[in-house]
């Protein structure tokens, strides 16, 4: 037994200076000092031996007992102790490297132009109305007075989704929807995108537009360019120069569009306008007494005024923009300049 218990202890030690890991050690402690373990069996039939014999293997057993379980001990500190120096290193922070910057977002310079144009109308009064951008030919050409056949449909290259299904080409079913809706005073600006079939650096199939309408009794075109030129005023400066230069629009009558003058050559003529001078930024007019019959207004009752606007156009004018379709490509380095 003597030589039984020997072997335990050089066995045991050999297969700890072995161990690399907690669970390898813990084995070895079940296997050797455990209910069932080697030394602790070994224990067990003592009782066997002669007195003598007893005692004195009894002794060097308990002596060797004592010997391993420090030894287990002790492996099972320096593991953790290594394991904890090797996490420290790999968990090593170092707090003086430099933050990493966050990217800000913005507003795209369309939404930020919209923005704009709406607050503007918003202090003097205007509410904003949307509207479906799949639309019936009846609203967007029929209760506008452009009927079947009329040049007006020609010039206005529309996607049809069917027969009197369109992709909307203005903004401006949203006003006669809102006219069906409510009684005068209507005083709103109906903002969003619109489409044509048109694709050059200066037009996109899809773009967007701000329409305004103004209906009371008694309003004049002396309203019309009170407000747009109160608008033009804030939207680019209140020294810029305006003009209103007569025009035609079906749903309009009289109808002006309002040019400002070319700020790349102060009027001169240049590559920018054509050699004009002038800007043109936005169509207007009386609404054509036509329009009124279609949502059951009286003509002989109220008249008013209305507006329209390419927004991808006032944003290139007033940020000096050449090409519409950058609006459209989210090219960073573009977007990041506004
Ligand atoms: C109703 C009655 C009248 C809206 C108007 C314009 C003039 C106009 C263009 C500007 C550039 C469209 O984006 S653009 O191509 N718009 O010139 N729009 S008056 O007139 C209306 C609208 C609704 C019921």
């Amino acid at each position: 037994m003597k030589e039984e218990l020997e072997k335990i202890r050089e066995e045991c030690q050999a297969s700890l200076g072995l161990a690399r890991t907690e669970p390898e050690i813990s084995d070895i402690r079940v296997n050797v000092l455990g209910r069932k373990g080697s030394l602790t069996q070994l224990l067990k039939r003592l009782g066997t031996l002669p007195e003598d014999e007893r005692r004195e293997i009894g002794r060097r057993a308990n002596e060797i007992k004592e010997d391993l379980e420090a030894r287990v001990e002790e492996c099972l500190r320096c593991i953790q102790e290594q394991e904890r120096t090797e996490a420290l290193e790999r968990e090593k922070i170092d707090v003086t490297l430099p933050g990493r910057r966050m990217i800000l977002g913005r507003k795209h310079p369309l939404t930020q132009t919209l923005d704009e144009i709406i607050h503007i109308f918003s202090r003097l009064g205007f509410e904003v109305v949307e509207g479906p951008e799949v639309e019936l030919d009846y609203y967007n050409f029929e209760a506008l007075n452009i009927p079947k056949g009329h040049p007006a449909r020609e010039m206005q290259a529309t996607f049809f989704i069917s027969d009197d299904v369109v992709l909307r080409t203005h903004t401006s079913p949203v006003q006669v929807r809102t006219m069906e809706k409510k009684r005068p005073p209507v005083r709103v600006i109906c903002p969003g995108a619109v489409y044509r079939c048109d694709s050059d650096p200066t037009h996109s199939p899809m773009f967007h537009q701000v329409e305004g309408l103004l209906v009371d009794r008694g309003i004049t075109f002396s309203d019309l360019k009170g407000i747009l030129t109160v608008f033009v005023h804030q939207m680019f400066g209140k020294e810029t120069k305006l003009r209103f230069r007569p025009s035609f629009f079906p749903f309009t009558e009289p109808s002006a569009e309002i040019d400002i003058e070319c700020f790349i050559c102060g009027g001169k003529g240049c590559g920018v306008c054509s050699g004009t001078g002038w800007l043109e930024i936005l169509g207007s007019g009386m609404v054509d007494p036509a329009v009124y019959r279609f949502v059951d207004y009286d003509p002989e009752e109220v008249t008013g005024f209305a507006f329209g606007m390419g927004i991808e156009r006032i944003a290139m004018l007033k940020y000096g923009i050449n090409d519409i379709r950058l609006f459209f490509t989210n090219d960073l380095r573009f977007l990041k300049q506004f």
